[in-house]
């Protein structure tokens, strides 16, 4: 017996219509809990944001449907007329965002943004440089647990001891010594302006290609508020979803033709198989606001922040690893007051106050435990907090990281409590996803 079309539309009713609260409470609970979460806690991770509704609408989108292995023009399915319609927009506006000449928007996040480089332009066993993950380097810049540390050889350069600055005379020597094929700049948990013109000599005198992992400043970058690494880095590689605020995901940007072949197939398909073309309209989308009058103000204001967030915590006893801030992010040195890291994170969390553990250079405890903290201006910069409310942040934290070390673990709960009831203040004055 066959099935009338009524029938099938009766029983596919849940299907179309059932919004995710009935579909899958539990799954909607938790949403539920994580936007209250983000609504009612300050963010202070360096790397996150909060991405508009347009960007999480994209992200949300039918475009998850789709399968579009190639670029546009060039698929390996059909029906791929409005895929290439955004993949399309997608890499004109991160062209014109970053002043350069070639874009990929397909990496699905920042490893395998850089895997892809170093599919396209090492071979495994080629020696590289990158900076030290415990000089606020990456797991992808030759740590040996990842695969760029295991499949090639990285050589690392680090911080001074003196003023926890990069030494470019040190970068200049190690890389005369070792002569990498690929030099990085870029990293997690560095505080200052990046030399790119001084890494293009170094470079140059060696013959390495430069590649800039731009992730956590290509926000400040887009904006004008941090010294861009073109012209002088022959390819860059960022996240989205740091202080550029899209979508949780990557791009590759270059300006020379002759890396447009190994960079697109290293992608795909070296690497990824179909692009999440939800993600990549929600990337188009992220570019089209970073291209804004009020999206470079934000980016300088992410600065402004980040330098009253390190003297109020400076002025409230606690030490900010160099001295200082010239970006988004800031470590905290946490030695002085015999508080871990761990106990940091925790502490703050208990206050609502999110942030995580990061080893300081030359941290004698484990990357688990660590002897400070990293804080960052971005998301707390989208909410609308200005210097003033980051100067309170500061006092916040360091009320906290003193209770701690006073008690030990457990913290001062009164503080604890006292400070949760200023972030609720904070929050409520300045909401996220208020119409949510
Ligand atoms: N995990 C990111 C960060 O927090 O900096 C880098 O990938």
């Amino acid at each position: 017996m066959s099935t009338k079309p009524s029938e099938v539309l009766n029983s596919m009713d849940a299907f179309w219509n059932d919004d995710l609260a009935t579909a899958d409470p539990e799954i909607a609970a938790a949403i539920s809990k994580e936007l209250a979460r983000q609504q009612d806690k300050i963010e202070l991770i360096a790397s996150e944001n909060i991405a508009s509704k347009a960007v999480l609408e994209a992200t949300g989108s039918v475009f998850t449907n789709k399968y579009a292995e190639g670029y546009p023009g060039k698929r390996y399915y059909g029906g791929c007329d409005y895929a290439d319609v955004v993949e399309t927009l997608a890499i004109e506006r991160a062209k014109e965002l970053f002043g350069c000449n070639f874009a990929n928007v397909q990496p699905n996040s920042g490893s395998q943004m850089n895997q892809a480089v170093f599919l396209a332009l090492l071979q495994p066993g080629d020696t590289f440089m990158g900076l030290d993950l415990n000089s606020g380097g990456h797991l992808t810049h030759g740590s040996p647990v990842n695969m760029s540390g295991k499949w090639f050889n990285p050589v690392s350069y680090g911080v001074r001891e003196g003023d926890e600055l990069i030494d470019m005379d040190a970068v200049a020597a190690t890389a005369r010594e070792h002569k990498p094929k690929l030099i990085i700049c870029g990293g997690t948990a560095y505080s200052r302006t990046w030399d790119f013109s001084a890494f293009r000599a170094i470079a140059d005198e060696v013959g390495a290609i430069l590649l800039c992992d731009m992730s956590h400043i290509s926000g400040l970058v887009a904006g004008g508020a941090h010294p861009s690494p073109f012209p002088h880095c022959d390819i860059v590689t960022s996240t989205t979803h740091k202080s550029l605020r899209g979508p949780r995901s990557g791009i590759i940007l270059w300006n020379d033709e002759k890396f447009t072949k190994p960079l697109n197939m290293a992608v795909f398909p070296g690497l990824q198989g179909g692009p999440l073309m939800h993600v990549v309209a929600a990337k188009a989308v992220a570019f089209r606001e970073a291209l804004t009058p009020e999206f470079k103000s934000y980016a300088h204001r992410i600065v402004e922040n980040a330098r009253a967030l390190a003297a109020s915590l400076e002025e409230n006893g606690l030490r900010i690893v160099s001295g200082g801030t010239d970006n988004h992010s800031m470590l905290v040195d946490l030695t002085a007051k015999n508080v871990t890291g761990k106990d940091a994170e925790k502490g703050l969390d208990r206050a609502w106050l999110t942030c995580n553990k990061n080893g300081i250079p030359f941290d004698t405890r484990s990357p688990f435990i660590t002897s400070g903290i990293r804080l960052g201006t971005p998301a707390g910069t989208t909410r609308g907090f200005g210097p003033a409310e980051f100067r309170t942040v500061g006092k916040l934290i360091a009320e906290v990281v003193d209770g701690l070390s006073k008690n030990g673990a457990e913290g001062d709960a009164q503080i604890e409590e006292s400070v949760r009831g200023r972030v609720a203040e904070l929050c409520a004055a300045f909401p996220v996803y208020p119409n949510a």
